[in-house]
């Protein structure tokens, strides 16, 4: 008899907890169903009327890359049409929020190699959502800056290539509403890195409304997207950790790789020096005249700051600048004189290409050096 009552209460528990397993099952199936057409919402909202363009392939994300996200992938999906249609309607409506201060969807420390083949095909491949000319706006928020990337550039289309591959992820991570301007300098004559980014200020301008103007060499790749690519209260230096200066500053004033001034700082210090032929000097002569102005250099922490810098040697016709030394000693008598205001180029030829925009330009060349004696 207890046998039989031991059984039959046995019996009971077991279709208790089957019970309760069912219950357990039909509820994950509800979540499961409710975040998957949450989903959906979300690619709607991020369709939001801005690219349109949907007429492009299937987008790919490797996300075995070394700075592929899972929200980068959800980015590049942004023509899937919602499950909803009328969802569509209604968000298409909705305001896009404010980009955020720090986005989501960042990786921190990036791997960084250049021994991979790079063809810009395969580049083109991975950011279909860059559009003509080297453009892209964050597609679910609305970023504060407008940013213009002004390279100075000549004979380098391979690293150009690997640029490209890092940097547009990056910046789309980043949440940066950005255009890649190329300012190409034509003929063998001396080159001259300052004036082609004085002139890149100009002509991104003429482009769009520009509130932010970031100069890169094209060989600096950042090591980490926290090192955010837009305008800050002072001038900013980005490249501060290079690895061919044992991820160092190499010296307290030093400028160079990468910078970023806002209009107002820009204009305040007349752009940059037009006379500085050859390697060397104008990066400090910038930093001259920030600090002439009145203003400070501000910099990441020094974890964040790092870059790696594509191996090469000394290009033809840009040596070292002999006068340079000189020169960064007149900053201030020369400042007000040299720099925007009295900039003189020559627009060759303004190309779009898929990934970035090909100014290319005639500079000019070095005036004759005074005989001696
Ligand atoms: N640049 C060109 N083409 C040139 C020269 C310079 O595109 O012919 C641009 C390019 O964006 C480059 C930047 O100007 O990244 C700065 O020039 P750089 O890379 O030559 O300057 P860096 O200080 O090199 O890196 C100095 C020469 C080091 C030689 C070391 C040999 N072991
Ligand atoms: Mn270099």
């Amino acid at each position: 008899m207890t046998r039989l009552m031991l059984g039959r209460t046995l019996e009971r528990i077991c279709k208790a907890v089957l019970l309760l397993c069912l219950v357990h099952f039909l509820i994950m199936m509800i979540l499961y169903f409710d975040v998957y057409s949450q989903r959906f919402d979300i690619f709607s909202r991020f369709n939001n009327g801005r690219n349109s363009s949907s007429s492009r392939t299937h987008p790919f994300y490797n996300l075995s890359r070394p700075n592929a996200t899972f929200a980068g992938y959800l980015g590049t999906m942004n023509h899937i049409p919602s499950a909803h249609p009328e969802a569509n309607v209604t968000s298409t409506a909705k305001p896009v929020p404010p980009c955020p201060e720090v986005p989501s969807g960042l990786v921190g420390r990036l791997l960084i190699e250049f021994s991979s083949m790079m063809t810009m095909e395969r580049v083109q491949k991975e950011n279909p959502n860059v559009t003509e000319g080297g453009r892209y706006s964050p597609p679910d928020c609305r970023a504060k800056q407008k940013v213009a990337v002004i390279i100075p550039f000549r004979h380098r289309d391979n690293h150009l290539k690997y640029w490209l591959h890092y940097l547009h992820p990056i910046l789309r991570r980043q949440k940066i509403d950005y255009g890649i301007y190329i300012i190409n300098q034509l003929g063998e004559d001396t080159f001259n890195r300052a004036k082609l980014l004085n002139i890149g200020y100009v002509e991104s301008l003429k482009e769009d409304s520009y509130d932010c103007f970031i100069f890169s060499d094209v060989d600096l790749i950042p090591m980490d997207d926290r090192n955010l690519y837009h305008c800050y209260d002072q001038p900013r230096h980005f490249a501060i950790a290079m690895d061919k200066f044992g991820f160092r500053l190499p010296y307290a004033g030093y400028f160079g790789g990468v910078s970023g001034l806002s209009k107002k700082q820009f204009l305040k210090i007349n752009g940059f020096p037009n006379e500085y032929w050859g390697w060397g000097g104008e990066d400090d002569d910038i930093y001259n005249r920030i600090t002439l102005n009145g203003m400070k250099v501000s910099r990441p922490d020094v974890r964040i700051g790092r870059y790696r810098m594509i191996k090469h040697e000394r290009d033809k016709h840009n040596e070292p600048n002999p006068q340079r030394f000189n020169k960064i000693q007149n900053t201030k008598n020369t400042m007000k004189r040299d720099g925007i205001s009295s900039l003189t180029y020559r627009v060759v030829q303004v190309k779009k290409y898929p990934l970035y925009t090909n100014i290319s330009v005639e500079i000019g060349k070095p005036p004759p050096r005074p005989m001696k004696g």
